[in-house]
């Protein structure tokens, strides 16, 4: 299985993230999450690890807006040249409300203008690291197109929580979302997200659309982040009505119930019949993560990868979370292996 992987994501390495009553904590998206990706992949017989191609901005512009990429792109330089007293890495402590804000020309304003939460960090090899993510989604997206059956993008930073304008959730460009446009280019595609947090960035780049089926499974954003979107009530607009699914999840739940949830998602995707399948894959379902609640063991991951491989659909599988270093190794093979 070809594994497309930079090693540009090193830089982006912020020292804290805020955590719940202005907790700092150690960034918990750290770039130690690759090395035991990687080494648990190179003691398989079938992972090769392979360089993306660079695709330029057009195919993320197809996606995000330019404002927002041109902020991503030179607000370390701005954010150096400010005022700021702790300048180690950007965060605003002040959040644009999404019903009609209006757009400051500061950076502080702008950066709580696209960004949603304290955990979208940016420091000076951010933006590169995003890009390159990006460019990992997209050559896996294209090995897909081409014929082979499974590719694993093992994108860092990750992409799901980050909409058309906006950043959060350890997100700045929705790598999945990059993927799935760009193969909807030529054919419907079904996006699956079996991260533990919902996909709300996927969710709202897609919603008003009936060509790319979007699904997310997930931690119940009633009490879990982030918190105001991954309704079941949610389903699609327009043209997307009845193209979107959440399926929430409640707290301990347990690989039966899961299987549950993911046959439901099976079953629209068999439906909906789609030329390609892009997966949002966060293994922070696991039931050691630091940031689940859910009680899903190595064993049930990979039955999910087993399930969803049998689906036997072209399968751009991309990484988005999972945050117990010690094993995060060991599960993404578990899931992977039934894709080979
Ligand atoms: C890609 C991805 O998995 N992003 C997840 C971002 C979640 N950030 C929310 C942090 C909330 C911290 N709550 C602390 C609970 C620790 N038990
Ligand atoms: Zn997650």
């Amino acid at each position: 299985m070809k594994v497309y992987y930079s090693e540009a994501h090193r830089k982006h390495e912020p020292p804290f993230e805020v955590f719940d009553g202005g907790l700092r904590t150690p960034y918990m998206e750290n770039p130690d999450r690759m090395d035991r990706i990687l080494s648990a992949l190179q003691q398989t017989d079938w992972a090769e690890v392979v360089e993306p191609k660079d695709f330029g901005l057009d195919p993320i512009y197809a996606v995000h807006d330019k404002e927002y990429l041109d902020f991503l792109a030179s607000s370390w330089t701005e954010w150096l040249a400010s005022e700021a007293k702790d300048k180690s890495t950007l965060l605003p402590a002040t959040f644009a409300l999404r019903r009609h804000p209006q757009k400051p020309s500061s950076l502080l304003g702008r950066a709580g203008y696209y960004m949603m939460d304290l955990s979208a960090c940016i420091v000076e090899g951010t933006y590169a690291a995003a890009l390159a993510s990006a460019n990992c989604a997209l050559s896996a997206a294209e090995a897909g197109a081409n014929g082979e059956q499974s590719v694993f993008a093992l994108c860092r930073p990750p992409g799901h929580h980050a909409g058309r304008d906006y950043a959060g959730g350890y997100c700045f460009i929705n790598n999945a979302a990059v993927a799935a446009n760009w193969l909807s280019l030529q054919g419907t595609v079904a996006l699956l997200d079996v991260d533990y947090h919902c996909g709300n960035g996927t969710q709202d780049i897609f919603y008003e659309r009936d060509d790319v089926l979007t699904i997310s499974i997930h931690a119940d954003p009633n009490f879990e982040y982030p918190y105001y979107a991954g309704y079941a009530n949610e389903t699609g607009a327009g043209a997307g009505r009845g193209f979107h699914k959440n399926i929430p999840l409640k707290k301990g739940t347990d690989n039966a119930r899961y299987l549950v949830a993911l046959e439901e998602a099976l079953s629209l995707i068999r439906g909906f019949a789609p030329k390609y399948l892009v997966i949002s894959t966060g293994m922070d379902i696991y039931a050691e993560d630091p940031l689940g609640t859910i009680k899903v063991t190595t064993e049930g991951i990979g039955e999910i990868g087993k399930r969803i491989s049998a689906l036997a659909l072209p399968a751009v599988i991309v990484m988005e979370g999972g945050y117990n270093n010690e094993v995060l190794g060991r599960n993404i093979v578990k899931f992977l292996t039934p894709f080979v």
